[in-house]
């Protein structure tokens, strides 16, 4: 290794990366004295010992050996986002919070999360998704920890730990990472039933995202608004995608935990580095607040159940754009700390066990997790509203509080800081004052709590047919891949409870006799609650352009137009290059994968395979013009695009007879072969159903 340069020094330059920490031009210790060799330990000699007052060196290994923090217990694998939220000023009847207040601005940053697994593990693992947001409002950081699934697995918080023990890998090897296809987690999930209508959006294509961008947002319990008059609704509180939901197949998720375990944060990180910046709609269902917490039957206190929108329409109430990426990955979306608690005059909480027990979980994870009670004083996690908290010392203490009393009351430091109603004189209490039920101490829980299953069901059949064939499939994989008997048995008696036909689909896939039938209501069905049948917008999708190095001459248009609608492009040749100047090739058939792409866009004539060495990666061995096989790559991503239900564009004169080639029909549905000026068009109309999901009929 060779030393770079030393250069002569200049005092008083500013260095490129400037800010706190990186404000010298030249490398110096953290004492702040200069260094001129970073390459080379202090030795006795060139080939002696190493010499233990070689400060320098010390300090760096030091403070390397301790970059890792504990990773967070749950939702340890994540992607954050800065971004804005507009108020639409609407809510003034409903809640007093400043930043719901017509024309406010407010600063957010968001961390989408997996559940389960590691900080190093995939992307596109079959999870709920953790969807939290902190609003910077100028009356302090208010956070909305929420999912994108509606429910939880349990009703109360004393639950957590066995949920999340059976959950994670088995304590003896480690091992599934990322996983709920094990013993534990259904053995727990067929014992504790409360979990099942979680389970079922986790078997659903919502536990397997297209993108973060396409996932609705929850904050599952209910909370509490209330208004100037001191006047309390009840609340849920909802994220709307602009994109619309949409799903993997699950076939997708487990190549991309190989081929691209980022898959997920490299789609936002791109999308926004693209100018597509992700949108939510903010919206909440409201109910009154009756002193039952029940609404239409449904107990607003029990997390495991949700309120079907056509019973409680959304009202949306803003919107939030995402608009930057992370300057630092662990001083923002590592050191991020949420907190349910977080809350700003105008929301408050509700008697939710659940909510109440995590009130007390999010401050004290922290304390290990960031090393300490100064959290809120990492840049991620400070106010930009004033602070005045009266708090002192405690390890990471950057602050230097002037004053000699920091007590309540006091006369040596003026009184000061003065309580809020002193200040602002008329306004309501902060703490609602919500009347409280008197009665005996008890570890029970309400009788309404005791239904497991009607909301599982309800879920389930408001699902489309191909939707509802993707939850058996789920069913029948992660429980294919339980060992013990006795545990899948014991689903499948659960499922019986949720729909005769889901649970004699799962026993026959398990091998196992159907489980005896079950007198079944049949619910109303929610139709919001299936992704499939509307169209949506099709910002930053990612259109794949196929060509080979002599058939170029079309691309510059073709990606320009798919651009011009929003779409992003990109170019897939046999090597890398450039098409024109400023148009590179972004992948090559060695670097693409299926997965990566929306819908692929074919020019023919596609090549043959070049040599023996790609021949024996072949999966298909397709034939192309003259009989000679096509280059396998090529054919592995048209076969599994077109397995994956996604639109295949070719090109009229060029692509002719091509599908058939790699043994695939090109009258499919979601196949067309159009002029060059006509496939943006086609991509457009085609991805705004997300897939061609006619390709494959299901019976209903
Ligand atoms: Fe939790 C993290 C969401 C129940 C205890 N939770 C965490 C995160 C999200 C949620 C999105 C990641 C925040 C981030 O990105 O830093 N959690 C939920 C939702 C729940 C829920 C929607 C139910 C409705 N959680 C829950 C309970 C407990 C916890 C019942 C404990 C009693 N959750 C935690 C935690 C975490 C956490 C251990 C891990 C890291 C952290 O808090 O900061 O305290």
């Amino acid at each position: 290794m060779t030393s770079e340069p030393q250069q002569p020094s200049t005092h008083g330059q500013k260095p490129v990366l400037s800010g706190p920490g990186q404000d010298s031009e030249f490398l110096t210790t953290t004492q702040g004295a200069e260094v001129n060799d970073t390459d080379h330990s202090l030795k006795a000699g060139e080939r002696g010992p190493t010499l233990l007052q070689d400060h320098h060196l010390r300090e760096k290994i030091m403070h390397f050996d301790h970059e890792r923090i504990p990773e967070r217990v749950v939702h340890a694998r994540g992607a954050g986002a800065h971004g804005t939220f507009t108020s639409y000023g609407n809510a003034g009847k409903l809640c007093r919070a400043d930043f719901l207040k017509p024309g406010r601005q407010t600063r957010v940053f968001v961390r989408f999360s997996t559940v389960v697994g590691s900080r190093g593990s995939m992307d596109t693992a079959r999870d709920t998704r953790g969807f939290a947001t902190k609003f910077y409002t100028n009356e302090g950081i208010f956070d909305l920890v929420g999912n994108n699934i509606p429910v939880f697995f349990i009703q109360d918080g004393i639950k957590f730990p066995d949920l999340v023990h059976a959950a994670k890998p088995h304590p003896d090897t480690e091992i599934p990472q990322a996983q709920s296809a094990h013993d534990t987690f259904w053995d727990f999930v067929s014992l504790h039933t409360p979990a099942q209508a979680h389970v079922m959006w986790q078997m659903s294509d919502r536990a397997i995202p297209r993108s973060l961008r396409m996932m609705e947002g929850f904050g599952v319990h209910t909370f509490r608004m209330v208004n100037e008059e001191g006047a309390s609704s009840l609340v849920k509180f909802h994220w709307k995608p602009k994109l619309g939901v949409h799903s993997l197949a699950w076939e997708e998720s487990q190549l991309a935990a190989g081929a691209d375990p980022d898959f997920h944060r490299r789609d936002l990180a791109e999308a926004i580095d693209a100018g597509a910046y992700p949108e939510w709609e903010l919206g909440v269902q409201i109910f009154p607040d009756d002193g039952t917490a029940v609404f239409e039957g449904i107990d607003l206190l029990d997390p495991t159940k949700f309120v079907p929108e056509e019973l409680a329409p959304v009202q949306p109430l803003g919107k939030m754009v995402l608009d930057r990426n992370p300057e630092n990955y662990f001083a923002q979306t590592e050191q991020v700390a949420f907190h349910p608690g977080h809350l700003v005059p105008g929301i408050d909480i509700s008697d939710d066990p659940l909510l109440q027990a995590r009130l007390f979980s999010y401050l004290d994870t922290q304390l290990t997790r960031l090393g300490g009670p100064n959290f809120a004083q990492i840049p991620i996690n400070s106010p930009d509203s004033p602070v005045n908290d009266m708090f002192r010392d405690g390890f990471h203490q950057h602050r230097v509080p002037k004053g000699i009393a920091p007590y309540k009351p006091n006369s040596l430091d003026g009184g000061c800081p003065y309580m809020s109603q002193v200040l602002s004189g008329q306004q309501p209490p902060l703490d609602f004052p919500q009347p409280v039920a008197s009665g005996k101490k008890v570890r029970s829980e309400p009788a309404s709590f005791s239904d497991h299953y009607s909301q599982a069901r309800l879920f389930y059949i408001s699902l489309s047919a191909v939707e509802r064939a993707h939850v058996q499939q789920a069913y029948s994989f992660e429980l294919g891949k339980c060992t013990d008997t006795a545990i899948r048995q014991r689903q499948v008696e659960c499922l019986a409870k949720i729909d005769t036909q889901l649970a004699s689909g799962v026993a026959q896939a398990l091998g196992l006799p159907a489980p005896a039938a079950v007198q079944l209501d049949d619910p109303v069905a929610s139709p919001a609650l299936s992704q499939i049948g509307k169209a949506w917008p099709v910002d930053g999708r990612k259109v794949g352009v196929v060509f080979n190095s002599g058939n170029h001459q079309h691309v510059p248009a073709i990606a320009q137009a798919l651009a011009e609608r929003g779409m992003s492009p990109l170019l897939v040749s046999a090597s890398g290059g450039e098409v024109a100047p400023d148009l590179p090739i972004d992948r090559t058939y060695l670097t693409a994968r299926s997965i990566e792409f929306d819908a692929l866009v074919l020019i023919g004539p596609l090549p043959p395979a070049p040599d023996a060495a790609v021949a024996l990666d072949a999966k298909a061995g397709a034939l192309g013009a003259g009989g000679v096989p096509i280059d396998p790559r090529v054919a592995l991503l048209v076969a599994e695009a077109y397995r994956h239900n996604k639109a295949i564009i070719t090109l009229d004169g060029l692509s002719d007879g091509l599908l058939q080639a790699v043994g695939l029909e090109d009258d499919a549905p979601g196949i067309e072969l159009v002029e060059v000026d006509g496939v943006a068009d086609s991509a457009q109309q085609l991805l705004s159903a997300h897939r061609a999901w006619e390709r494959f009929p299901v019976k209903d």
